[in-house]
């Protein structure tokens, strides 16, 4: 295939990112179409780049005939009309996190890309696509460890958006150890508890922060994460894999350490993820555009987590949203793959 025509649908933060990613690094591939809610941003954006074109409605955009493939960062309550209107032209879409915004309709989307008998949709999870995340992933796969038993995940953000209540923490935040935690392991989540310890004093009112998460895989794997999206500090994303032989530890995030005349010494703290996983967003575009290249001759248009591992991670996160409410653990229900 020529180049790969993409439309981005939203660019806010993360679909202005993949407009310059797409643009400036990334081979086999152009934006063709932008698309905004705010429609003078994506006339902005669009007038910058060479055979670009802005378009106010996302399904238009989706139909055109000179666009091979799309990735949406738009909201995830407009995701399901979005997704659908993808399979319904075979476009294969990179769809940031979430899927849609619950599980029923999560799951209908895995139905109906299962009924076309080709993959089209990957979602957004970057974190499979970090090196340090696949090192750990090799090392595991790979035996050294021995038989993993427990991990440990840290989960820091300086701050959240002000709509970030206590249920979005789960959602959007605890979303991405869950992906981590199935994508390490292979296995599905059996069930999660959510613990409220006392809020930080700095957190907005009613808003449960930090948050302590305890899932059990399916062969009853022990996985404990600590949210805290509220620290004012930067971005702190630590996952430790205890094995039966050793364990192992990513994310210590220490870089460059300077020492002082002053007599002191340290280092910066990474501000948040997109600098934390810039270099992860990017592997992951490049492959996606490769696989989606190469989709007529292998039939396959991801490389990565696919629209099932979208619907896993939401009966997870929703099963977490429950447990928020009791306190309990509460079994994840997950239906059969098609
Ligand atoms: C955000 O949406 C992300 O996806 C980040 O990776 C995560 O760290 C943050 O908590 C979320 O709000």
């Amino acid at each position: 295939m020529t180049e790969l025509k993409v439309a981005v649908l939203g660019v806010g933060v993360m679909g202005a990112d993949h407009v310059a990613r797409i643009t400036s690094q990334i081979a086999g591939a152009r934006v063709a179409v932008v698309n905004d809610y705010i429609t003078e941003k994506a006339e902005q954006i669009a007038a910058q780049i060479d055979g670009c074109r802005a378009v106010t409605d996302p399904l238009d955009a989706i139909a055109a005939a000179d666009v091979d493939a799309v990735v949406l960062a738009t909201p995830g309550t407009t995701h399901e009309k979005q997704l659908l209107a993808c399979l319904e032209h075979r476009k294969p879409v990179l769809c940031e996190k979430p899927l849609t915004t619950d599980v029923s309709t999560s799951l209908e989307i895995v139905r109906r890309e299962a009924e076309l008998g080709v993959s089209l949709i990957q979602v957004g999870f970057m974190r499979r696509f970090d090196e340090e995340y696949m090192r750990l992933k090799a090392l595991l796969d790979g035996g050294e460890l021995g038989q993993p038993l427990v991990m440990h995940c840290v989960h820091r953000n300086a701050n959240v958006p002000s709509y970030f209540d206590s249920t979005l923490i789960v959602k959007d935040s605890f979303v991405h150890e869950v992906d981590v935690t199935r994508f390490l392991f292979d296995e599905e989540i059996a069930s999660v508890q959510m613990i409220k310890p006392a809020s930080n004093p700095g957190a907005p009112e009613g808003v449960a922060d930090p948050q302590i998460a305890i899932m059990r895989t399916e062969s009853g794997k022990h996985v404990d994460v600590e949210l805290f999206v509220t620290t004012g500090v930067g971005y702190e994303v630590r996952t430790e894999v205890v094995g039966a032989h050793g364990s192992a530890l990513i994310g210590l995030d220490v870089g460059l350490i300077r020492k002082s005349a002053r007599g002191s010494w340290g280092g910066q703290i990474t501000p948040g993820f997109r600098e934390r996983f810039g270099r992860a967003y990017d592997i992951e575009i490049q492959r996606w555009v490769d696989a989606v290249r190469a989709g007529a001759a292998t039939g396959r248009y991801v490389d990565g987590p696919t629209a099932w591992d979208g619907y896993a991670a939401a009966a997870v996160c929703a099963a977490g949203v429950e447990s928020l409410e009791s306190g309990l653990p509460v079994d994840v229900q997950l239906a059969d793959r098609p």
